[in-house]
């Protein structure tokens, strides 16, 4: 019998995340989800389990926490869970504001979250893969990971990172059968602009009128195609737009 393999995806509770969760279950992957919000988490998990008989697990973790990560990783481990992919999703913007007047503590959750903790979860989850000379990582990097924005200030740096990262880490891993990709998208909508403005519903849904944005299932679909290509094959790196963005800064807004 054909052993099914487990995709591991942080920051499952919405967004790309959670559309990457149903899309890898509705082809038959078992999952390993992880994100702060566990009720939301276990819903998520028990219904895609009902929906399409997968085996889903589903663990509290902020990515920002080392030991948390440490432990979670060592949990797999013992529980013989080794991820065949990593989708290293977990992400946010958080403020708008010019660099002369941006919250410290924005830039702090953005670096510790984006950068520090893709980098923590990778460090914990690739020696499995290493010790199995098998496996695939996707981060879901940006548009403003190629190109800066004005006030996007910290949100672009921590996504520039992501793509330098994901460069380096594929130097690094690809002799030991690991492939590494990067998914980069424009505009998407999901929670991302309730969190970047804090709550301010209004402002963030203007984010997204006048044009059709990206969905996350749309993402989704650019991350599973990436996950499927027969093993000889690896896509380094996808941008991926809606039709009516041409740049970070560039939307065609029609009334
Ligand atoms: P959402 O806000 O809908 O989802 C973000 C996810 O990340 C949530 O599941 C959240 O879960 C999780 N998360 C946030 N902080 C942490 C943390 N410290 N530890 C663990 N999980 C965390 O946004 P998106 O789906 O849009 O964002 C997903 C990724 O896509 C991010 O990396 C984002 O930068 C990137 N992206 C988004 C675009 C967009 O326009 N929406 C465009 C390009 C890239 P919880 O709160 O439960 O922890
Ligand atoms: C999210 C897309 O353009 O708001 O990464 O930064 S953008």
């Amino acid at each position: 019998m054909e052993l099914k393999k487990y995709a591991l995806i942080t920051g499952a509770s919405s967004g790309i995340g959670l559309a990457c969760a149903r899309r890898f279950a509705s082809g038959g992957w078992n999952l390993v989800l992880t994100a702060r919000r566990i009720e939301k988490l276990q819903e998520v998990s028990d219904h895609l389990h009902r929906q399409f008989g997968v085996n889903v697990q589903s663990f509290a973790l902020d990515v920002r926490q080392l030991d948390g990560v440490t432990e979670f990783a060592g949990g797999l481990k013992q529980q013989g869970i080794f991820p065949e992919l990593l989708i290293n999703n977990a992400g946010l913007a958080v403020g708008l504001d010019p660099v002369h007047k941006a919250e410290i503590d924005d830039w702090e959750r953005m670096i510790d979250t984006n950068i520090k903790g893709l980098l923590y979860v990778t460090r914990a989850i690739s020696p499995m893969m290493v010790s199995r000379g098998s496996g695939h990582i996707i981060n879901i990097g940006s548009i403003a990971g190629k190109e800066a924005y004005p006030n996007g200030n910290v949100y672009c740096a921590t996504k520039h990172a992501v793509d330098g990262l994901t460069r380096a880490m594929r130097m690094d891993l690809y002799t030991h059968g690991i492939r590494v990709t990067q998914v980069a998208p424009g505009a998407v909508q999901t929670e991302f602009s309730d969190v970047r403005f804090k709550g301010d519903t209004q402002r963030a849904a203007q984010v997204y009128e006048n044009f059709t944005p990206l969905s996350a299932d749309d993402v989704a679909d650019v991350v599973w195609y990436c996950a499927n290509v027969p093993p000889h094959v690896s896509i380094h790196d996808v941008v991926v737009m809606p039709a009516a963005q041409a740049s970070a800064t560039m939307i065609h807004r029609q009334a």
